[in-house]
């Protein structure tokens, strides 16, 4: 009898064991499966979240001459380097005339090597009509019809908020009557109508090469002695001609740290008539508006 029951208890613990590893196993294998399940959200997450940015980053920032929805120091822990012979044989800055679509294809369009044209704006008007009350009259008759917030805006040390702000300020300070305060703008002329107006007074660049398109969106910058933009990467992707309608602004060009070793820095003054083109993509760039006629430039990228 005492055998039987010891041989029954066995057989009860056994029993036991084997029907706790069996659920353990169902367990571990239902575990596994929800972990399973867990990975494979986490990844349609991070995928999801990968393709948003990517869309966000071509639809919102490219484009965009400063990125300002990304902090500065982000954009720029993030840069790819260069290699540095975009600049390693730039020894200077040439000014040219007579540039045919050819040699500024083969030289400077996109090989990162700078390059001012003093003869490309002769025929605009834009060098006698453009100013500050010109802007203001243009904007202020667009503004009934229609107000586009997604035009971008650079303040600079302005504070204004938006071109409609900026082209309200009173007469004193837009001459810079003693005791006002300097200020300095820019922004991309995305309105179609006042797009189309403005282009009445400007021509593409006559040495762009053929093939190259010119973007859709003019920059435009504007202000007065002693102002500028402060030295910055872009990140537009593309490289962008600008032509100084009125005044002139000084250029620092210096290269990326990377190169530092094995590229120069450069100043050069880009006067009134000027077209200045550089990958601001690859050279970090200030400017200093010099003393004299409000500076006036407009600018595009292009292909
Ligand atoms: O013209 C300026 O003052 C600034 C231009 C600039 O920073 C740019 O084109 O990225």
């Amino acid at each position: 009898m005492e055998k039987a029951r010891h041989r029954l208890n066995k057989i009860l613990r056994q029993h036991k064991r084997t029907s706790l590893s069996a659920t353990i196993q169902e367990m571990r294998h239902r575990n596994c499966g929800t972990s399973s399940l867990i990975k494979v959200a986490k990844s349609i997450w991070w995928f999801s979240l990968a393709l948003y940015l990517l869309n966000y980053y071509h639809t919102e920032l490219q484009g965009q001459r400063c990125a300002l929805s990304v902090s500065r120091s982000l954009s720029y822990l993030f840069r790819p380097p260069e290699r540095c012979d975009f600049c390693s044989n730039v020894k200077s800055v040439p000014h040219l005339r007579d540039l045919s679509p050819a040699k500024f294809e083969a030289d400077y369009a996109y090989s990162g090597a700078p390059v001012i044209v003093s003869d490309a704006t002769q025929n605009w008007t834009a060098t006698k009509i453009f100013s500050y009350w010109y802007f203001q009259n243009a904007y202020r008759k667009a503004k009934r019809k229609q107000r586009l917030s997604r035009c971008q805006f650079l303040p600079y040390k302005t504070g204004f908020q938006d071109i409609y702000e900026a082209l309200d300020m009173p007469q004193d300070r837009v001459e810079l009557v003693e005791g006002e305060a300097p200020w300095y703008f820019g922004w991309s002329n995305c309105h179609a109508e006042i797009a189309e107006e403005f282009r009445k007074h400007y021509d593409r660049p006559y040495f762009l090469p053929n093939n190259s398109e010119n973007k859709a969106i003019d920059w435009i910058f504007i202000g007065t002695s002693g102002m500028g933009a402060q030295m910055h990467i872009d990140n537009v992707r593309l490289p962008s001609w600008q032509a100084q309608l009125a005044g002139s602004k000084r250029w620092l060009l210096v290269p990326p740290p990377e190169c530092y070793f094995q590229c120069r820095r450069f100043e050069v003054t880009v006067r009134q008539g000027d077209i200045i083109n550089l990958d601001t993509n690859r050279w970090y760039h200030q400017t200093f508006v010099q003393p004299g006629a409000v500076s006036i430039t407009i600018g595009a990228e292009y292909d």
